[in-house]
């Protein structure tokens, strides 16, 4: 009877929400954001800028709704679901604006809701939309969206995968260390927990240096071996690819066997719950790459960041008779690519920034077999951490850029101590897109690279007569807006 009565009261409850859960998003309709992009793209600066800048009414003229005045208000809300860490806003924004510091790196998803007050723009609107739009932000990492794929491939595939990424010239000698220990074993031996960790941790390390920046390259998966949160040191992450793998069934209580099922537990217990209670949902995508690293880096890490982005972009649409589509249950209708950190570049060369991450987006899409969304691209600063000048050298007027570089940084066997602001001429991006991505342009030994990359502080924020701060700076921070929330504001 007492169970019965639970069970009633429970179904009740749910019932109840259910709706008023449909209530609630009657009169306050909401929009899932994904913020994605792979470690230190600048994901956690872009949500602190883009919520700030409308709490606080920043300069947005591209951004049709805040320019012409109808943005009535915009305030933080409780975010719809509980068991999601909250993006930690205030303390980013404090970090940024009052200790001119970059955020730490967050390296989970979180979850911000930002309430937008609008007035319609048109009159018809104006009588039946209440003119208020719930903004959930959702902010994770690219390396675990790089798992879908998983979802499709055996072991064996994933194995066969991995090693022949692995042997590529750019990933060759990374990867050395562990590849002399996997030859070294036969997948037959009886499964032992040793070994799989020493397999574990040698990938887990090749996959680690290659997000060094000298190097820059984008990972594969499984993107948790990077970021593992709290899974650190279970058994579905400790597994690696084998190489040489037999067609055959492994034999029961062999390595092989072993680290197949781990490889099954992994994307029972890890993948598929991570897309079905986040990646589905989504009604609209950012993703943001560091271009600016990879065209440091040269071609070869530009190729794999092209490879990493089509990877991303198939996750979100996948074509038709893919199995992907089975799970998604809402439609993500608009993508933006954008490459961020364009402060470090003049604006002559914003355009030309821009033009390469088209040229990348175009690839991918065409590659990833990809339909339906509409995709964007944009070259953008979410912070704007410099401003323009110019510097006389002999006749020559040269643009530069003036910030000040993080302590540590260097150029010319400078040092730089985190408090001087100095100019630095940023170099100039080719003006055939082609050049970037084309290996034989490269000079092979990493000779001068073509922009000068420096980190900046962020910037010392103006105060206004009364002493109120402004809104952070930023560059085409309001034409990503404009695409990814204009049309509901309309
Ligand atoms: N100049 C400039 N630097 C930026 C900008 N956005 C990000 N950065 C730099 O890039 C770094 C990484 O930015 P985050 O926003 O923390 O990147 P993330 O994607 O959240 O990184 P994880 O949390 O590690 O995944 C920052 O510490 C800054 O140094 C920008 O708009 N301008
Ligand atoms: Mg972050």
């Amino acid at each position: 009877m007492a169970s019965s009565l639970t069970t009633f009261t429970d179904e009740a409850k749910i019932a109840l929400d259910t709706l008023s859960g449909r209530a609630a998003g009657l009169f306050a309709p909401s929009l899932r954001l994904g913020v994605t992009g792979l470690s230190r793209a600048g994901k956690t600066v872009f949500i602190s800028a883009l919520v700030h800048n409308l709490i606080h009414g920043g300069r947005l003229p591209l951004f049709e709704a805040q320019k012409s005045g109808r943005i009535a208000r915009a305030f933080l809300e409780e975010q719809p679901d509980d068991a999601v860490p909250r993006f930690q806003y205030e303390d980013h924004v404090a970090a940024l604006v009052n200790d001119r510091v970059w955020p730490d790196s967050t390296r989970a998803i979180s979850e911000l809701r930002l309430t937008i007050e609008y007035e319609s723009a048109s009159g018809w609107n104006r009588m039946f939309s209440a003119g208020k739009l719930s903004l959930d932000i959702v902010d994770y990492p690219g390396e675990w969206l790089l798992d879908l794929p998983l979802l499709g491939k055996s072991f064996a595939d994933f194995s066969r995968e991995a090693m022949e990424m692995a042997a590529l010239p750019v990933r060759a000698d990374l990867s050395e260390g562990w590849r002399t220990l996997a030859a070294a074993i036969d997948p037959n031996v009886d499964a032992d927990e040793m070994t799989a960790r020493r397999l574990a941790e040698g990938f887990s390390a090749y996959l680690r240096a290659c997000k060094l920046d000298e190097r820059a390259l984008s990972t594969l998966p499984p993107g948790r071996f990077l970021m593992p949160g709290d899974l650190d040191g279970s058994p579905a992450l400790t597994f690696a690819p084998l190489p040489a793998l037999a067609e055959r069934r492994p034999r029961p209580g062999s390595l092989q066997a072993m680290m197949e099922r781990r490889y099954e537990a992994y994307k029972t217990h890890v993948v598929k719950p991570f897309f079905r209670e986040h990646i589905t949902r989504l009604d609209r995508q950012i993703v943001l790459i560091d271009a600016m690293q990879a065209l440091n880096a040269g071609p070869a890490a530009m190729a794999d960041l092209e490879r990493a982005v089509t990877e991303i972009l198939a996750c979100f649409r996948p074509g038709r008779g893919n199995f992907l589509t089975d799970l998604f249950s809402r439609r993500i209708d608009r993508i933006l690519v954008a490459a961020t950190k364009a402060d470090h570049l003049h604006h002559e060369s914003h355009d030309r920034l821009q033009a390469i991450v088209r040229r990348l987006a175009d690839r991918a899409v065409a590659r990833a077999n990809f339909t339906g969304a509409d995709v964007d691209v944009v070259a953008m600063a979410a912070v704007r951490a410099t401003r323009e000048g110019t510097v006389k050298q002999g006749r020559e007027t040269l643009p530069v850029i003036i910030g000040t570089p993080l302590k540590g940084e260097r150029i010319n066997g400078d040092t730089f101590d985190g408090k001087t602001e100095t100019a630095i001429f940023p170099g100039d991006l080719p003006e055939k897109v082609d050049t970037v991505f084309d290996p034989s342009v490269a000079s092979p030994d990493g000779g001068d690279p073509a922009i000068r990359f420096v980190r900046f502080r962020p910037p010392k924020l103006e105060r206004t007569a009364e002493g109120v701060t402004l809104s952070l700076p930023h560059i085409r921070l309001d034409r990503a807006l404009q695409f990814l929330i204009g049309d509901h504001l309309a």
